[in-house]
Protein backbone atom coordinates (compact mmCIF):
# COMPACT_ATOMS: atom_id res chain seq x y z
CA UNK A 1 0.00 0.00 0.00
CA UNK A 2 1.96 3.22 -1.42
CA UNK A 3 -1.06 5.46 -0.35
CA UNK A 4 -1.32 6.82 3.00
CA UNK A 5 -4.56 6.78 5.07
CA UNK A 6 -5.19 10.67 6.14
CA UNK A 7 -8.47 9.81 7.36
CA UNK A 8 -7.56 7.71 10.61
CA UNK A 9 -6.57 9.61 13.82
CA UNK A 10 -2.89 8.38 13.11
CA UNK A 11 -1.98 8.75 8.99
CA UNK A 12 -0.52 5.48 8.09
CA UNK A 13 -0.18 3.03 5.45
CA UNK A 14 0.08 -0.07 7.73
CA UNK A 15 -3.73 -1.02 7.66
CA UNK A 16 -3.83 0.31 11.58
CA UNK A 17 -7.57 0.16 11.73
CA UNK A 18 -7.60 -3.61 11.07
CA UNK A 19 -5.06 -3.82 14.26
CA UNK A 20 -7.08 -2.66 17.17
CA UNK A 21 -4.48 -3.15 19.88
CA UNK A 22 -1.96 -1.51 18.04
CA UNK A 23 -4.00 1.06 17.41
CA UNK A 24 -4.68 1.75 20.90
CA UNK A 25 -1.22 1.53 22.21
CA UNK A 26 -0.66 3.89 19.53
CA UNK A 27 -3.38 5.88 20.69
CA UNK A 28 -2.66 6.08 24.26
CA UNK A 29 1.38 6.80 23.07
CA UNK A 30 0.58 9.83 20.55
CA UNK A 31 -0.44 12.09 23.36
CA UNK A 32 2.53 12.23 25.29
CA UNK A 33 4.28 12.73 21.99
CA UNK A 34 2.57 15.84 21.77
CA UNK A 35 3.63 17.24 25.08
CA UNK A 36 6.54 16.25 24.25
CA UNK A 37 6.52 17.74 21.15
CA UNK A 38 5.13 20.96 23.31
CA UNK A 39 7.67 20.65 25.67
CA UNK A 40 11.01 20.20 23.97
CA UNK A 41 10.33 20.87 20.11
CA UNK A 42 10.75 24.34 18.43
CA UNK A 43 10.53 27.06 20.72
CA UNK A 44 8.00 29.10 20.41
CA UNK A 45 6.86 28.23 17.55
CA UNK A 46 3.46 27.05 17.98
CA UNK A 47 1.50 29.76 16.12
CA UNK A 48 3.83 29.71 12.95
CA UNK A 49 2.00 28.82 9.59
CA UNK A 50 5.29 27.19 7.98
CA UNK A 51 5.69 25.98 4.48
CA UNK A 52 6.38 21.97 4.60
CA UNK A 53 6.41 19.31 2.85
CA UNK A 54 4.08 16.28 4.10
CA UNK A 55 4.03 12.66 2.61
CA UNK A 56 1.15 11.53 0.57
CA UNK A 57 2.64 8.65 -0.49
CA UNK A 58 5.36 5.67 -0.17
CA UNK A 59 6.11 5.64 -4.02
CA UNK A 60 9.11 6.88 -5.39
CA UNK A 61 7.21 9.54 -7.78
CA UNK A 62 4.32 10.82 -5.34
CA UNK A 63 5.25 11.24 -1.35
CA UNK A 64 5.44 15.00 -1.25
CA UNK A 65 2.81 17.46 -0.59
CA UNK A 66 3.99 21.30 -0.15
CA UNK A 67 1.63 23.57 2.06
CA UNK A 68 1.25 26.10 4.87
CA UNK A 69 0.70 24.15 8.27
CA UNK A 70 0.65 24.84 12.09
CA UNK A 71 3.55 22.71 13.12
CA UNK A 72 1.76 21.29 16.11
CA UNK A 73 -1.04 20.13 13.61
CA UNK A 74 1.16 17.89 11.51
CA UNK A 75 0.20 14.69 10.78
CA UNK A 76 3.12 12.53 12.13
CA UNK A 77 2.37 9.18 11.20
CA UNK A 78 3.98 5.56 9.86
CA UNK A 79 5.10 5.01 6.74
CA UNK A 80 6.46 1.90 5.24
CA UNK A 81 8.12 1.90 1.86
CA UNK A 82 6.22 -1.03 -0.16
CA UNK A 83 7.09 -4.34 0.44
CA UNK A 84 9.56 -6.50 -2.03
CA UNK A 85 7.98 -9.77 -3.02
CA UNK A 86 9.75 -12.88 -1.98
CA UNK A 87 12.85 -10.73 -0.51
CA UNK A 88 15.31 -13.26 0.73
CA UNK A 89 17.75 -12.74 3.62
CA UNK A 90 20.69 -10.96 1.80
CA UNK A 91 23.59 -11.71 4.55
CA UNK A 92 24.80 -13.67 7.23
CA UNK A 93 24.24 -17.11 8.79
CA UNK A 94 20.47 -17.23 7.34
CA UNK A 95 21.44 -15.70 3.36
CA UNK A 96 19.11 -17.23 1.42
CA UNK A 97 16.14 -17.66 3.77
CA UNK A 98 12.72 -15.73 3.51
CA UNK A 99 13.00 -12.41 5.31
CA UNK A 100 11.11 -12.38 8.88
CA UNK A 101 7.34 -10.50 9.45
CA UNK A 102 8.40 -11.50 12.99
CA UNK A 103 10.95 -11.01 15.12
CA UNK A 104 12.48 -14.11 16.36
CA UNK A 105 12.69 -15.02 19.35
CA UNK A 106 16.88 -15.23 19.87
CA UNK A 107 17.00 -11.91 17.96
CA UNK A 108 14.21 -10.06 20.16
CA UNK A 109 16.86 -8.18 23.04
CA UNK A 110 19.42 -7.59 19.97
CA UNK A 111 16.81 -6.35 17.86
CA UNK A 112 15.01 -3.97 20.41
CA UNK A 113 18.34 -2.52 21.24
CA UNK A 114 19.53 -1.56 17.93
CA UNK A 115 15.43 -0.21 17.33
CA UNK A 116 15.90 1.85 20.52
CA UNK A 117 19.14 3.15 19.86
CA UNK A 118 18.03 4.60 16.28
CA UNK A 119 14.67 6.07 17.84
CA UNK A 120 16.58 7.74 20.34
CA UNK A 121 18.83 9.53 18.18
CA UNK A 122 15.46 11.08 16.27
CA UNK A 123 13.78 13.17 19.31
CA UNK A 124 17.73 13.85 20.55
CA UNK A 125 17.82 15.93 17.58
CA UNK A 126 14.82 17.88 17.92
CA UNK A 127 15.41 18.59 21.42
CA UNK A 128 19.60 20.04 20.40
CA UNK A 129 17.86 22.23 17.50
CA UNK A 130 15.07 23.30 19.83
CA UNK A 131 16.00 27.13 20.12
CA UNK A 132 17.37 27.51 16.84
CA UNK A 133 13.97 28.95 15.37
CA UNK A 134 14.55 32.49 17.37
CA UNK A 135 17.65 33.04 15.82
CA UNK A 136 17.24 31.81 12.22
CA UNK A 137 18.96 33.98 9.53
CA UNK A 138 15.53 34.03 7.00
CA UNK A 139 12.22 32.49 6.36
CA UNK A 140 14.20 29.98 4.04
CA UNK A 141 16.23 28.27 6.55
CA UNK A 142 13.54 28.40 9.75
CA UNK A 143 11.56 26.51 7.16
CA UNK A 144 14.26 24.12 6.71
CA UNK A 145 14.83 23.58 10.42
CA UNK A 146 10.83 22.94 11.10
CA UNK A 147 11.07 20.21 7.95
CA UNK A 148 13.97 18.61 9.12
CA UNK A 149 11.90 18.46 12.98
CA UNK A 150 9.21 17.59 12.02
CA UNK A 151 10.72 14.55 10.10
CA UNK A 152 12.51 13.86 12.91
CA UNK A 153 9.61 13.48 14.59
CA UNK A 154 8.15 11.13 12.41
CA UNK A 155 11.39 8.97 12.11
CA UNK A 156 10.77 8.19 15.54
CA UNK A 157 7.05 7.15 15.33
CA UNK A 158 8.72 4.87 12.71
CA UNK A 159 10.83 2.97 15.80
CA UNK A 160 7.87 3.62 17.61
CA UNK A 161 5.34 1.50 15.64
CA UNK A 162 8.30 -1.12 15.29
CA UNK A 163 8.47 -1.29 19.27
CA UNK A 164 4.96 -1.48 20.19
CA UNK A 165 3.82 -3.63 17.31
CA UNK A 166 6.53 -6.19 17.28
CA UNK A 167 7.50 -6.13 21.18
CA UNK A 168 4.97 -5.78 23.54
CA UNK A 169 5.02 -4.45 26.84
CA UNK A 170 8.80 -4.05 26.60
CA UNK A 171 8.09 -2.43 23.78
CA UNK A 172 5.78 -0.14 25.08
CA UNK A 173 7.92 0.93 27.55
CA UNK A 174 10.46 1.29 25.60
CA UNK A 175 8.07 3.61 23.72
CA UNK A 176 7.76 5.84 26.98
CA UNK A 177 11.48 5.70 27.54
CA UNK A 178 12.39 7.36 24.35
CA UNK A 179 10.08 10.25 25.86
CA UNK A 180 11.47 10.38 28.64
CA UNK A 181 15.35 10.96 28.21
CA UNK A 182 16.83 14.38 27.05
CA UNK A 183 19.78 15.32 25.02
CA UNK A 184 22.40 16.51 27.68
CA UNK A 185 20.47 15.58 30.40
CA UNK A 186 23.22 14.68 33.49
CA UNK A 187 20.80 11.86 35.03
CA UNK A 188 18.67 10.49 31.88
CA UNK A 189 20.35 11.54 28.79
CA UNK A 190 20.15 10.19 25.27
CA UNK A 191 22.56 7.48 24.39
CA UNK A 192 24.71 8.05 21.96
CA UNK A 193 27.72 10.68 23.02
CA UNK A 194 27.32 12.87 19.80
CA UNK A 195 22.99 13.66 20.59
CA UNK A 196 24.26 14.59 24.08
CA UNK A 197 25.76 17.72 22.64
CA UNK A 198 24.37 21.62 21.80
CA UNK A 199 24.22 22.26 18.97
CA UNK A 200 24.55 26.08 19.88
CA UNK A 201 24.12 28.49 16.37
CA UNK A 202 23.27 27.50 12.90
CA UNK A 203 26.97 26.94 11.77
CA UNK A 204 26.70 23.96 14.59
CA UNK A 205 23.33 23.38 12.62
CA UNK A 206 24.89 23.16 9.49
CA UNK A 207 27.80 20.83 10.33
CA UNK A 208 25.23 18.66 12.48
CA UNK A 209 22.73 17.96 9.49
CA UNK A 210 26.03 17.69 6.77
CA UNK A 211 28.04 15.34 9.04
CA UNK A 212 25.88 13.79 11.27
CA UNK A 213 22.73 13.53 9.49
CA UNK A 214 24.77 11.43 6.82
CA UNK A 215 25.62 9.23 10.12
CA UNK A 216 21.63 8.84 10.06
CA UNK A 217 22.07 7.93 5.78
CA UNK A 218 24.95 5.06 6.64
CA UNK A 219 22.96 3.68 9.75
CA UNK A 220 19.61 3.85 7.68
CA UNK A 221 20.84 2.02 4.95
CA UNK A 222 22.43 -0.65 7.28
CA UNK A 223 19.22 -1.27 8.39
CA UNK A 224 17.25 -1.53 5.33
CA UNK A 225 19.35 -4.50 4.81
CA UNK A 226 17.74 -6.41 7.61
CA UNK A 227 16.30 -9.53 7.48
CA UNK A 228 13.53 -8.52 9.91
CA UNK A 229 11.84 -7.01 6.76
CA UNK A 230 9.21 -4.42 8.92
CA UNK A 231 12.59 -2.81 9.91
CA UNK A 232 13.96 -2.29 6.57
CA UNK A 233 10.70 -0.89 4.84
CA UNK A 234 10.79 1.51 7.37
CA UNK A 235 14.32 2.77 6.80
CA UNK A 236 14.07 2.59 3.51
CA UNK A 237 11.35 5.25 3.65
CA UNK A 238 13.18 7.25 5.78
CA UNK A 239 16.04 7.39 3.84
CA UNK A 240 14.43 9.67 1.09
CA UNK A 241 13.49 12.27 3.89
CA UNK A 242 17.30 11.92 5.49
CA UNK A 243 18.60 13.34 2.09
CA UNK A 244 16.80 16.73 1.83
CA UNK A 245 18.52 17.19 5.63
CA UNK A 246 22.03 16.68 4.39
CA UNK A 247 21.41 18.58 1.45
CA UNK A 248 20.17 21.32 3.86
CA UNK A 249 23.95 20.86 5.76
CA UNK A 250 26.00 20.41 2.83
CA UNK A 251 24.42 24.20 1.18
CA UNK A 252 23.96 26.09 3.99
CA UNK A 253 27.77 25.77 4.96
CA UNK A 254 28.16 26.21 1.35
CA UNK A 255 26.75 29.31 1.34
CA UNK A 256 27.91 30.72 4.38
CA UNK A 257 32.12 29.91 2.30
CA UNK A 258 30.12 31.68 -0.38
CA UNK A 259 29.17 35.16 1.76
CA UNK A 260 32.84 34.95 3.49
CA UNK A 261 34.59 34.53 0.19
CA UNK A 262 32.64 37.72 -1.14
CA UNK A 263 33.57 39.97 1.72
CA UNK A 264 37.19 38.64 2.09
CA UNK A 265 37.77 39.51 -2.12
CA UNK A 266 35.45 42.46 -1.77
CA UNK A 267 37.52 43.73 1.13
CA UNK A 268 41.07 42.12 0.31
CA UNK A 269 41.44 40.83 3.89
CA UNK A 270 42.47 37.48 4.93
CA UNK A 271 43.13 37.73 8.67
CA UNK A 272 40.34 35.96 10.76
CA UNK A 273 40.40 38.91 13.17
CA UNK A 274 40.17 41.86 10.91
CA UNK A 275 37.20 39.98 8.89
CA UNK A 276 35.13 39.22 12.26
CA UNK A 277 34.88 43.10 11.63
CA UNK A 278 33.41 42.88 8.58
CA UNK A 279 30.24 40.46 10.14
CA UNK A 280 31.09 37.04 8.58
CA UNK A 281 32.80 33.33 9.49
CA UNK A 282 36.25 33.40 9.00
CA UNK A 283 37.53 29.89 7.25
CA UNK A 284 40.16 28.90 9.87
CA UNK A 285 36.77 28.97 12.37
CA UNK A 286 34.71 27.26 9.96
CA UNK A 287 37.23 24.22 9.25
CA UNK A 288 37.65 24.06 13.40
CA UNK A 289 33.73 23.34 13.67
CA UNK A 290 34.39 21.11 11.17
CA UNK A 291 36.36 19.04 13.14
CA UNK A 292 34.52 19.06 15.92
CA UNK A 293 31.46 18.06 14.12
CA UNK A 294 33.27 15.40 11.50
CA UNK A 295 35.26 13.59 14.82
CA UNK A 296 32.27 12.94 17.17
CA UNK A 297 30.03 11.67 14.36
CA UNK A 298 32.84 9.55 13.44
CA UNK A 299 32.49 8.16 17.06
CA UNK A 300 28.97 7.39 16.34
CA UNK A 301 29.28 4.46 14.29
CA UNK A 302 30.99 2.41 17.55
CA UNK A 303 34.39 0.52 18.27
CA UNK A 304 36.57 -0.55 15.45
CA UNK A 305 36.46 -3.96 16.90
CA UNK A 306 32.95 -5.11 18.23
CA UNK A 307 31.24 -8.40 18.88
CA UNK A 308 28.16 -6.81 19.02
CA UNK A 309 28.60 -5.61 14.89
CA UNK A 310 29.23 -9.41 14.27
CA UNK A 311 26.31 -10.54 15.82
CA UNK A 312 24.24 -7.88 14.49
CA UNK A 313 25.60 -9.04 10.76
CA UNK A 314 26.00 -12.60 11.47
CA UNK A 315 22.28 -12.52 12.40
CA UNK A 316 20.88 -10.92 9.98
CA UNK A 317 19.78 -7.86 11.78
CA UNK A 318 21.76 -5.48 10.33
CA UNK A 319 23.70 -5.41 7.22
CA UNK A 320 26.73 -3.24 5.37
CA UNK A 321 26.18 -0.21 3.60
CA UNK A 322 24.89 -1.80 -0.31
CA UNK A 323 25.19 -5.08 0.73
CA UNK A 324 23.85 -6.54 -2.47
CA UNK A 325 26.20 -4.34 -4.66
CA UNK A 326 29.11 -5.80 -2.80
CA UNK A 327 30.98 -8.71 -4.28
CA UNK A 328 31.81 -11.09 -1.58
CA UNK A 329 29.86 -14.41 -0.29
CA UNK A 330 27.99 -12.08 2.52
CA UNK A 331 29.04 -14.49 5.21
CA UNK A 332 32.64 -12.97 5.77
CA UNK A 333 33.85 -15.59 7.93
CA UNK A 334 37.45 -16.07 7.75
CA UNK A 335 37.77 -12.69 6.14
CA UNK A 336 39.81 -9.74 7.66
CA UNK A 337 39.93 -5.87 7.54
CA UNK A 338 42.25 -3.56 8.14
CA UNK A 339 42.53 -1.24 11.86
CA UNK A 340 44.59 1.26 12.85
CA UNK A 341 46.23 1.14 16.56
CA UNK A 342 48.88 3.11 17.86
CA UNK A 343 51.55 1.59 18.76
CA UNK A 344 55.39 3.31 19.92
CA UNK A 345 53.50 6.73 19.38
CA UNK A 346 52.42 5.58 16.25
CA UNK A 347 49.39 5.01 14.08
CA UNK A 348 49.91 1.49 12.71
CA UNK A 349 47.62 -1.23 10.62
CA UNK A 350 46.50 -4.40 12.18
CA UNK A 351 44.57 -6.87 10.52
CA UNK A 352 41.73 -8.11 12.68
CA UNK A 353 38.91 -10.64 11.74
CA UNK A 354 36.73 -9.02 9.45
CA UNK A 355 33.15 -9.77 11.14
CA UNK A 356 34.36 -7.87 13.74
CA UNK A 357 35.62 -4.43 12.06
CA UNK A 358 32.09 -4.13 10.22
CA UNK A 359 31.45 -0.66 12.43
CA UNK A 360 34.55 0.30 11.04
CA UNK A 361 33.96 -0.85 7.62
CA UNK A 362 30.76 1.72 7.99
CA UNK A 363 33.17 4.24 9.58
CA UNK A 364 35.28 4.26 6.14
CA UNK A 365 32.16 4.00 3.58
CA UNK A 366 31.17 6.87 5.69
CA UNK A 367 34.74 8.82 5.46
CA UNK A 368 34.72 8.45 1.70
CA UNK A 369 31.08 9.65 1.06
CA UNK A 370 31.08 12.69 3.60
CA UNK A 371 34.26 13.55 1.92
CA UNK A 372 32.96 14.45 -1.09
CA UNK A 373 30.77 17.46 0.11
CA UNK A 374 33.96 19.34 1.30
CA UNK A 375 35.67 19.15 -1.77
CA UNK A 376 32.64 20.78 -3.05
CA UNK A 377 32.94 23.50 -0.44
CA UNK A 378 36.45 23.78 -1.23
CA UNK A 379 35.42 24.13 -4.44
CA UNK A 380 33.67 27.27 -4.14
CA UNK A 381 37.23 28.59 -2.07
CA UNK A 382 39.24 27.71 -5.19
CA UNK A 383 36.26 29.51 -7.68
CA UNK A 384 36.52 32.82 -5.15
CA UNK A 385 40.42 32.45 -6.38
CA UNK A 386 41.37 32.56 -2.21
CA UNK A 387 44.38 30.85 -1.07
CA UNK A 388 42.48 27.90 2.06
CA UNK A 389 42.24 24.68 2.31
CA UNK A 390 39.66 23.02 4.33
CA UNK A 391 40.50 19.34 5.53
CA UNK A 392 38.78 17.03 7.32
CA UNK A 393 40.68 15.31 9.91
CA UNK A 394 42.57 12.38 10.12
CA UNK A 395 40.21 9.79 12.06
CA UNK A 396 42.00 9.26 15.27
CA UNK A 397 41.67 12.83 15.83
CA UNK A 398 39.19 13.91 19.20
CA UNK A 399 37.93 10.27 19.49
CA UNK A 400 36.03 9.02 22.17
CA UNK A 401 35.19 5.62 21.54
CA UNK A 402 36.90 2.54 19.82
CA UNK A 403 40.74 1.77 20.53
CA UNK A 404 41.56 6.19 19.83
CA UNK A 405 39.44 7.15 22.63
CA UNK A 406 42.37 7.75 25.41
CA UNK A 407 45.13 8.69 22.68
CA UNK A 408 45.86 12.37 21.31
CA UNK A 409 46.07 12.69 17.60
CA UNK A 410 46.95 16.08 15.63
CA UNK A 411 44.01 16.24 12.23
CA UNK A 412 46.95 15.36 10.62
CA UNK A 413 47.39 12.12 12.34
CA UNK A 414 50.36 12.46 14.42
CA UNK A 415 49.97 10.99 18.14
CA UNK A 416 50.83 13.63 20.49
CA UNK A 417 51.88 13.98 24.09
CA UNK A 418 48.97 15.65 26.50
CA UNK A 419 50.92 18.66 26.53
CA UNK A 420 51.10 18.76 23.13
CA UNK A 421 47.59 18.54 22.49
CA UNK A 422 47.00 21.25 25.03
CA UNK A 423 49.25 24.07 23.37
CA UNK A 424 47.52 23.40 20.09
CA UNK A 425 43.89 22.26 20.83
CA UNK A 426 42.59 26.10 20.18
CA UNK A 427 43.61 25.45 16.75
CA UNK A 428 41.65 22.81 15.77
CA UNK A 429 38.53 22.68 17.82
CA UNK A 430 36.29 25.53 18.38
CA UNK A 431 37.29 27.97 21.29
CA UNK A 432 34.83 29.89 23.49
CA UNK A 433 35.64 33.05 21.66
CA UNK A 434 34.75 31.32 18.39
CA UNK A 435 31.61 30.35 19.54
CA UNK A 436 30.89 33.46 20.97
CA UNK A 437 31.49 35.31 18.11
CA UNK A 438 29.45 32.71 15.68
CA UNK A 439 26.91 33.26 18.29
CA UNK A 440 26.90 37.00 18.49
CA UNK A 441 26.09 36.93 14.67
CA UNK A 442 23.17 35.11 15.17
CA UNK A 443 20.57 37.27 15.01
CA UNK A 444 16.88 36.83 13.43
CA UNK A 445 15.64 37.28 10.49
CA UNK A 446 12.02 37.35 9.84
CA UNK A 447 11.31 39.62 6.29
CA UNK A 448 10.62 37.71 3.33
CA UNK A 449 13.32 37.62 0.98
CA UNK A 450 15.99 38.96 3.51
CA UNK A 451 19.10 37.13 5.07
CA UNK A 452 21.50 37.61 7.36
CA UNK A 453 24.73 39.16 6.52
CA UNK A 454 26.69 36.05 7.28
CA UNK A 455 25.51 33.94 4.84
CA UNK A 456 24.56 34.15 1.09
CA UNK A 457 21.02 33.55 -0.12
CA UNK A 458 20.63 30.39 -1.51
CA UNK A 459 20.55 29.50 -5.56
CA UNK A 460 17.05 28.20 -5.58
CA UNK A 461 13.81 28.10 -3.14
CA UNK A 462 11.88 25.33 -2.10
CA UNK A 463 10.11 23.17 -4.25
CA UNK A 464 11.04 26.18 -6.23
CA UNK A 465 9.55 29.29 -4.39
CA UNK A 466 10.54 32.74 -6.07
CA UNK A 467 12.89 34.21 -3.75
CA UNK A 468 10.14 36.65 -2.11
CA UNK A 469 8.39 33.60 -1.40
CA UNK A 470 6.88 33.60 2.28
CA UNK A 471 7.93 30.15 4.13
CA UNK A 472 6.73 31.27 7.56
CA UNK A 473 3.78 33.25 8.42
CA UNK A 474 4.74 34.39 12.01
CA UNK A 475 1.30 35.15 13.02
N1 LIG B 1 28.19 7.17 22.21
O1 LIG B 1 30.50 -2.59 20.56
P1 LIG B 1 30.28 -1.14 20.33
C1 LIG B 1 20.50 9.28 12.98
C2 LIG B 1 28.55 2.13 23.23
S1 LIG B 1 22.08 8.77 13.41
C3 LIG B 1 27.93 6.51 23.34
O2 LIG B 1 31.03 -0.52 19.26
P2 LIG B 1 27.92 -1.33 18.89
C4 LIG B 1 20.21 10.73 13.10
C5 LIG B 1 27.72 0.98 22.75
O3 LIG B 1 26.33 1.26 22.88
C6 LIG B 1 22.02 6.99 13.30
N2 LIG B 1 28.07 5.17 23.48
O4 LIG B 1 28.75 -0.91 20.13
C7 LIG B 1 21.13 11.68 12.74
C8 LIG B 1 28.20 -0.15 23.63
O5 LIG B 1 27.57 -0.01 24.90
P3 LIG B 1 27.46 -1.24 25.94
C9 LIG B 1 21.66 6.31 14.59
C10 LIG B 1 28.48 4.47 22.40
O6 LIG B 1 26.61 -1.69 19.46
C11 LIG B 1 20.84 13.02 12.89
C12 LIG B 1 29.67 0.16 23.82
O7 LIG B 1 29.82 1.55 23.53
N3 LIG B 1 21.46 4.91 14.39
O8 LIG B 1 19.71 8.50 12.62
O9 LIG B 1 28.63 -2.23 17.98
C13 LIG B 1 19.59 13.42 13.37
C14 LIG B 1 30.55 -0.71 22.95
O10 LIG B 1 30.55 -0.28 21.60
C15 LIG B 1 28.76 5.09 21.17
C16 LIG B 1 22.25 3.94 14.87
O11 LIG B 1 23.22 4.18 15.55
C17 LIG B 1 28.62 6.51 21.11
N4 LIG B 1 28.89 7.21 19.98
O12 LIG B 1 27.85 0.02 18.02
C18 LIG B 1 18.67 12.45 13.72
C19 LIG B 1 21.90 2.52 14.48
N5 LIG B 1 29.17 4.14 20.32
O13 LIG B 1 26.88 -2.38 25.21
C20 LIG B 1 18.95 11.10 13.57
C21 LIG B 1 21.70 1.60 15.63
C22 LIG B 1 29.14 2.97 20.96
O14 LIG B 1 28.86 -1.49 26.40
N6 LIG B 1 22.87 1.47 16.49
N7 LIG B 1 28.72 3.16 22.21
O15 LIG B 1 26.54 -0.66 27.01
C23 LIG B 1 23.90 0.61 16.28
O16 LIG B 1 23.96 -0.05 15.27
C24 LIG B 1 24.97 0.49 17.34
O17 LIG B 1 24.35 0.65 18.57
C25 LIG B 1 26.14 1.48 17.24
C26 LIG B 1 27.17 1.12 18.35
C27 LIG B 1 26.77 1.41 15.87
C28 LIG B 1 25.70 2.91 17.51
Amino acid sequence: MADINYTDKIPNNVNLSEDRTLQRALEHWQPNYLEWWNDMGPNGSGQHDVYLRTATSTAPDGWANFGHVKMPDYRWGIFLAQAQEQRKVGFGDEKGRDVWQEVPGEHRANLRRIIVTQGDTEPASVEQQRHLGTTAPSQYDLRNLFQINVEEGRHLWAMVYLLQKHFGRDGREEAEALLERRSGDADNPRILGAFNEETPDWLAFYMFTYFTDRDGKFQLAALAESAFDPLSRTTRFMLTEEAHHMFVGESGVSRVIVRTCEVMKATGIEDPAELRKHGVIDLPTLQRYLNFHYSVTIDLFGADQSSNAAIFYSSGLKGRYEESKRDDDHILKGGSYKILEAKDGALVEKEVPMLNALNEVLRDDYIRDSGAGVGRWQRVIDKAGINFKLSVPHKAFNRHIGSFANIRVSPAGQVLSEAEWAVNVDQWLATESDRAYVASLMGRVVETGKYANWIAPPPIGINKQAADFEYVRFN
